[in-house]
């Protein structure tokens, strides 16, 4: 059977989280010796690992059909090929700092200024659209020490947790670019790649569904369950079950991370009791 070529990261920040979006997919993955390619066990895959860097050069030209790459390489690369999927992890920003003793008020003091960066374009089109005028410095890596040793006044480079910046006397002050891994794609697949790489994104998508939420139990007398269940979101409405006691019953339901504090601490309030939270593993709707 034709198989998909998928290029990842051979190491690095994004491996990890790629191979294992591959498992949390069942997709199997015999890791060799060399790692320079292995074929998935139960999917219709071929996995090539390649620097991140020449990820979209390879997608561009079809040696490989799809790649996991981050958004800041694939934008700065400005290759021929679609994004068809974000994918939560490998969150980071392309920011510009400036030493920590420089007083900053806004963009107009970066005027003039000599830029550090490995991402010359994007940082190029952040100044046009802005209309300031800098000088950039393209190299290719520890871009951090450049205003130190006198090579640059500032730098744009990738951030996360921001103690790089910090620790080299840097703060952060405009945000180029928010950045995450994403899954692209050659612009020309044929036909049965399309299938296999839709049924990927079908897995993708319910797995990326499933981290988002979490699955909800709790205990609630009966004269407060309609409250509750007005208040309560799920993926059509939640379940009720009778408890043995029958005064109370068991609400079941879906809800999203991102607002999941709030609403537990609104259903404690309504009167929700023996609050259960569980992971769901995968979401198809
Ligand atoms: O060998 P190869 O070329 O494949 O890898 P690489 O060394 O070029 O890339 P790698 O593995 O460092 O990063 C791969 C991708 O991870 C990047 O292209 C981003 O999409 C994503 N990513 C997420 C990051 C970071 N977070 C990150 N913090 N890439 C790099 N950094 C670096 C940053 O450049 C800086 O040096 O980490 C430092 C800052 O981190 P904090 O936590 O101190 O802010
Ligand atoms: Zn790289």
């Amino acid at each position: 059977m034709d198989k998909l070529k998928i290029a990842i990261q051979k190491s690095g920040r994004l491996y990890e989280d790629s191979i294992k979006l591959l498992k949390d997919c069942s997709i199997e993955v015999n890791i060799g010796i060399d790692k320079l390619k292995t074929t998935a066990l139960n999917f219709p895959l071929e996995v090539l690992f390649l620097r991140d860097d020449d990820i979209p050069q390879y997608l561009e030209d079809g040696v490989a059909d799809i790649g996991i790459v981050g958004k800041n390489v694939l934008l700065e690369k400005r290759k021929r090929i679609k994004i068809k999927e974000t994918l939560g992890f490998g969150k980071c920003r392309l920011s510009i700092a400036v030493p920590k003793s420089l007083s900053y008020n806004n963009i107009k003091d970066l005027n003039g200024k000599r830029i550090a960066t490995s991402y010359p374009f994007l940082v190029e089109e952040f100044f046009k659209k802005k209309c300031i005028d800098t000088e950039i410095h393209e190299i290719s890596g520890a871009v951090e020490i450049a205003p130190g040793i006198g090579l640059a006044d500032c730098i744009c480079d990738l951030v996360s947790s921001g103690s790089t910046l910090f620790m080299n006397g840097l703060k952060e002050v405009e945000t180029v670019l928010q950045s995450e891994a994403v899954l692209a794609s050659h612009l020309h697949l044929d036909s049965t790649q399309n299938i296999i790489m839709e049924k990927l994104l079908f897995r993708i998508r319910a797995v990326k569904k499933a981290k988002n939420n979490k699955y909800i139990l709790l205990n609630v007398s009966n004269e407060k369950l309609e409250k509750i269940i007005s208040y309560l979101p799920g993926i059509k409405s939640p379940v009720i079950l009778p408890l043995a006691n029958s005064e109370c019953s068991s609400v079941h339901s879906v809800v999203n991370e991102n607002d999941f504090w709030g609403i537990i601490e609104n259903l404690k309030a309504l009167g929700a009791r023996d609050i259960l939270v569980l992971p769901i593993e995968k979401i198809i709707l």
